[in-house]
């Protein structure tokens, strides 16, 4: 072929709260996951902020990626057909590559950001990257978690890891003894703490075992317990302390 394409590094500024409009062609960037054309937004966030990204479409059938600098996914959306693709994202303060996709065809798409509410609610799906530090409540209409007792409610987040990552997260509450729980993607429950961080405040640490998706299990010990918690994310990317 003739042309060659653009890099992935020639990125689009972006600023949340807008909406902007961008077309999929032979030229896009193709980052080594999808190798599909791809439209890559610079977002940055200078405080953990939780934000909506919505790629709508009525030509390609979208295919939202969330990346970092390095190219490394943080969160996905691809579950409708021609449409929308939303994703809710629970971001710690960096720089963050949008990336609208697709796999079926080329053409003509916007992309739309929006400030969220951090709070979890009703069982939604959102993903959490590196420095989210976010209020939470567990309500009634959370996820259920089986306990001795009876259910206990859950937030679920999302968080994509790379083998090596070592993940870090908090979760204290005055309301309640809080538990936290880790599966990975085929739902085997990796990690588990119920109060390493002091009193029945909850500290997971775990050391990523494989590249994927894993799922952040947020909950009480107890049975049929809500209120306020507050909820931190770390994730320690392998080799990069040697690095510098
Ligand atoms: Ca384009
Ligand atoms: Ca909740
Ligand atoms: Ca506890």
């Amino acid at each position: 072929m003739a042309f060659s394409t653009r890099s992935c590094a020639d990125t689009e500024p972006h600023t949340i709260g807008t909406t902007v409009s961008g077309t999929l062609d032979l030229l896009d960037c193709r980052p080594g996951l999808t190798r599909a054309p791809t439209d890559v937004y610079a977002m940055t966030v200078a405080t953990p902020q939780a934000v909506r990204l919505t790629q709508l479409s009525s030509v390609v059938d979208p295919y939202l990626w969330l990346l970092d600098t390095s190219q490394r996914i943080l969160a996905v959306s691809n579950e409708t057909a021609l449409g929308s693709e939303t994703m809710k994202v629970l971001l710690g303060p960096g720089t963050y590559w949008v990336a609208p996709s697709s796999y079926s065809s080329l053409g003509d798409y916007s992309l739309r950001s929006q400030v969220s509410s951090a709070d979890v609610a009703s069982c939604e799906r959102a993903f959490v990257t590196d420095g989210s530090v976010s209020t939470q409540q567990l309500q009634a209409t959370d996820c259920a978690r089986a306990v001795d007792g009876g259910l206990a409610r859950s937030d679920e987040l999302k968080v994509y890891l790379v083998k090596g990552d070592t993940l870090r997260v908090e979760m204290k509450s005055a309301a309640f003894d809080s538990h936290l729980s880790l599966r990975d993607s085929f739902h085997f429950t990796v990690a588990r703490d119920d109060n390493g961080a002091g009193g029945t405040d909850a500290l997971l640490v775990y050391k990523a075992s494989e590249t994927g998706p894993y799922l952040i299990e947020a909950s009480s010990t107890q049975p049929a317990r809500t209120g306020a918690y507050t909820l931190s994310v770390r994730v320690t990317r392998m080799g990069v302390q040697v690095q510098r």
